[in-house]
């Protein structure tokens, strides 16, 4: 049923010569930088190729197995040395928005949209979930859920429970289901449905809305969209989205048959949806994710909510995280996740967290060192629980990402076994479109650590300055030291106290909240060691 593609040899043979090359520029730059080795997973430009959704079989991690639009399917079984590549094919349609992942099994799901355009109304009138045993690479002709003709289901993503989940291995699906998409009728609406599965993806629970106002149908800021599913470990099933309400979270703690009253998590500035004005030449979006620590580590039952949004500037998105400890009753202030002082932008987040160390993973397009649409690819790394990140570039070189060759929605990253593995849209001088991966180990890790040790004891200019309510203090620590950052009044008298621990070398942001305080001039001391130096802000109600 599924015609599958392998790498011509000769090709191969080529591109090894061009490795060895690449390798010999690879070693020259590590012993600079020690830069991220990049994988290109198609051989050739595949038109429409992007969001890519990539997961990693638990039975044998070189299966590695990555969806992309509209129907591609790629797969490895040497840790991504070389890759096949086939055409998804279902009799409910394939019509992209692909989301993978394995069970603890080995068993593999891909979840996309539904239909064909030439069938008239057939397009996205369901969720379709497709399954190999066989890491990928023939595929069950799948089940669905969500049919409710003529509605349109889009915009799903899948999360399967993980082994330390008391409901391991259930599948919970959650998506945007509009009256009518694009429809500018007033009563027109959109809500977010949740479906799950207990019996490997055979059937699936009758969906069910969990937001308690709906948005529009214009697939636009006031729409509510991008809903990603985290499973706890005591079962909590918790969900964020986007929505004229700015990002609203709500949790089921029956295993997923009812959900509470919305509580309102951050506001968006911006919305979610960014035109090629706001985010230049490209579509973007700032769609939360939602993360559960189910692991082992002291940051054990954190939950995690990622997103992006302009509170800074329409032309420079920031990545923000904000932390539950009580299982979503609390939040705590959003901290910003990239660490430059530029205004550029930086979108598509994606995180993961290593249940093993409690590390998070956070990956984004970022154009901190670039002008106009050309792009990076960075990861940032959290080691105590999302307080503090710093930030390593992955991609070998710059694109330009525009909407000359869409990248869609989204890009992803999976953690397994202390490995990091990422996926991202590529766009290269031509406009052809390439899935890039990367298996990024420990050792990749602490020898791109090498970077930091480049850095100064520095103390950055916060931003905004002056500032209405929150701002963000950067800094960068040389080398391992006791680093103290403290706020004090024009009197001298302390008001807050930022940071007071040991720090890695590396850099870092701290948020500041301001608004319980009067408007005046503040200063902000930061110390590393007997090292110590402060500046000066304005706080302006
Ligand atoms: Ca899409
Ligand atoms: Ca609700
Ligand atoms: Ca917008
Ligand atoms: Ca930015």
């Amino acid at each position: 049923m599924n015609n599958v593609i392998t790498f011509d040899q000769t090709i191969k043979s080529k591109s090894m010569k061009k490795i060895i090359g690449l390798f010999i520029l690879l070693y020259m730059y590590c012993s600079v930088y020690g830069q991220v080795e990049n994988i290109r997973v198609n051989s050739y430009s595949l038109t429409r190729c992007n969001e890519p959704s990539i997961a990693v079989n638990p039975t044998n991690p070189a299966n590695i197995v990555i969806g992309a639009n509209n129907t591609f399917c790629f797969y490895t079984f040497n840790s991504g040395e070389t890759w096949q590549e086939l055409q998804m094919e279902s009799s409910f349609g394939v019509w992209g928005d692909p989301s993978l992942g394995f069970d603890s099994e080995g068993n593999l799901y891909f979840t996309h949209l539904s239909g064909e355009p030439p069938i008239s109304g057939r397009w996205a009138d369901r969720i379709v979930i497709q399954k190999s045993i066989d890491g990928g690479k023939t595929w069950s002709d799948g089940t669905f859920t969500g049919l409710n003709r003529p509605k349109q289901e889009d915009k799903s993503w899948m999360t399967i429970a993980d082994t330390n989940s008391i409901y391991k291995d259930n599948i919970y699906i959650a998506w945007t289901e509009f009256d009518t998409i694009m429809s500018e009728h007033p009563d027109c609406k959109s809500r977010i449905l949740f479906s799950y599965s207990v019996d490997k993806g055979e059937a699936w629970t009758a969906p069910i809305s969990i937001n308690d106002s709906d948005g529009d149908c214009y697939d636009d800021d006031d729409t509510v969209e991008g809903a990603i599913p985290a499973i706890g470990k005591d079962g909590g099933i918790y969900i964020s989205w986007s929505g004229p309400d700015g990002i609203l979270f709500d949790k089921s703690l029956d295993g997923g048959k009812t959900f509470g009253e919305d509580l309102f998590i951050s506001p968006q500035i911006g919305g979610w949806a960014w035109d090629s004005h706001e985010i230049e030449g490209v579509r973007g979006n700032g769609f939360p994710q939602t993360l559960s620590d189910n692991g082992i580590s002291e940051h054990s039952g954190n939950l995690y909510i990622v997103w992006a949004d302009q509170r800074n500037g329409t032309s420079n998105t920031d990545i923000f995280i904000k932390k539950s400890t009580d299982k979503g009753i609390t939040w705590n202030d959003a901290v910003r996740v990239n660490t430059d002082m530029t205004e550029r932008p930086q979108f598509f987040p994606w995180a993961s967290i290593d249940p093993e160390t409690g590390k998070l993973y956070i990956l984004f397009y970022d154009r901190r060192n670039t002008t106009g649409t050309f792009t990076d690819v960075y990861l940032a790394i959290s080691e105590d629980g999302g307080e503090t990140f710093s930030n390593i570039k992955i991609s070998e070189e710059s694109f330009s990402n525009d909407n000359y060759a869409f990248t869609g929605d989204y890009i992803n990253l999976q953690v397994f076994n202390g490995v990091i593995y990422p996926v991202w849209t590529h766009v290269n001088n031509l406009n052809q479109r390439f899935i890039y991966s990367a298996v990024i180990t420990e050792e990749v890790l602490t020898s791109t650590d090498k970077e930091i040790g480049s850095f100064e004891n520095i103390l950055h200019t916060n931003y905004p300055n002056p500032f209405k309510e929150e701002t963000t203090i950067s800094f960068q620590v040389k080398e391992k030291n006791h680093v103290s950052l403290r706020v004090y009044d024009s009197l001298g008298k302390e008001v807050a106290s930022l940071v007071n621990e040991i720090k890695k070398p590396g850099e870092y942001n701290v948020y500041f909240d301001g608004s319980n305080l009067s408007s005046g001039s503040f200063f902000y001391k930061l110390e590393v060691g007997n090292w110590s130096t402060s500046s000066k802000m304005l706080l302006l109600k």
